[in-house]
């Protein structure tokens, strides 16, 4: 049986290699199922994950995107520790020379019920290019990380 590359729908990008992700948990949360799944999630979808786990910090992550040259990270933080430990975000990134590095930022976000539109508009704020506050499925993540891979690569 040929088992293939990608799930039907997400079929490789182009380039020599698959597009490097940086996912992970940030601060002191030990919520793991959401990073687990992504990873399996990002493979599937024609993603090379490189999974931090939890227990980092924004510059844990700046330092990753570094090492690994990875397009994208993506920061978890489910019990909302995030509104904190995520401020300033995008300065930490351009100051390591990778603005370009697309953020996303996913989970429940902050601590206790806040409207969505504030909590996005503060992690916009940040410098993340997306945010997933208390969303319920993993497919428009996916489909929206292609579709920003591929406008980085045009643009
Ligand atoms: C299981 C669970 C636990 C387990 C965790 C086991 C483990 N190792 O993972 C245990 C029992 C240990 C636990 C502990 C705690 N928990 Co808890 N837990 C949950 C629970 C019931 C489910 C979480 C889960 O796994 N869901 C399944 C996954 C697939 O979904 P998800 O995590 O919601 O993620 C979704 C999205 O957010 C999104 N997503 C997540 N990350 C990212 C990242 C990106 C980039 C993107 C795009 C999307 C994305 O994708 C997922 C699919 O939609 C939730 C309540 C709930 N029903 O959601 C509370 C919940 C997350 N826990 C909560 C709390 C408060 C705690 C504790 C602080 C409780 C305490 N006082 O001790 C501690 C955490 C201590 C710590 N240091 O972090 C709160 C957080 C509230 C908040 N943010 O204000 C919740 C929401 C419960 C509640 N309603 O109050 N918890």
């Amino acid at each position: 049986m040929t088992v293939p590359d990608c799930l039907p729908g997400f079929e490789p990008l182009a380039g020599p290699v698959r597009p490097g992700v940086v996912l992970g948990v940030i601060g002191h949360d030990i919520h793991v199922v959401a990073n687990r799944i992504l990873e399996i999630g990002l493979s599937e979808t024609g993603m090379r994950p490189y999974n931090l786990g939890t227990s980092n910090t924004i510059d844990d992550f700046v330092d990753a995107a570094a090492e690994t040259g990875a397009r994208a990270v993506l920061v978890s933080s489910l019990n909302g520790e995030g509104e904190v430990a995520c401020a300033g975000a995008g300065d930490r990134f351009d100051a390591a020379g990778l603005g370009h590095v697309l953020r996303y930022a996913g989970g429940n976000l902050v601590v206790g019920s806040r409207p969505t539109a504030e909590v996005e508009r503060v992690f916009l704020g940040y410098g993340f290019h997306r945010v997933f506050h208390q969303s319920v499925s993993f497919a428009p993540v996916f489909a929206a990380l292609r579709a920003d891979l591929l406008q980085a690569a045009d643009g």
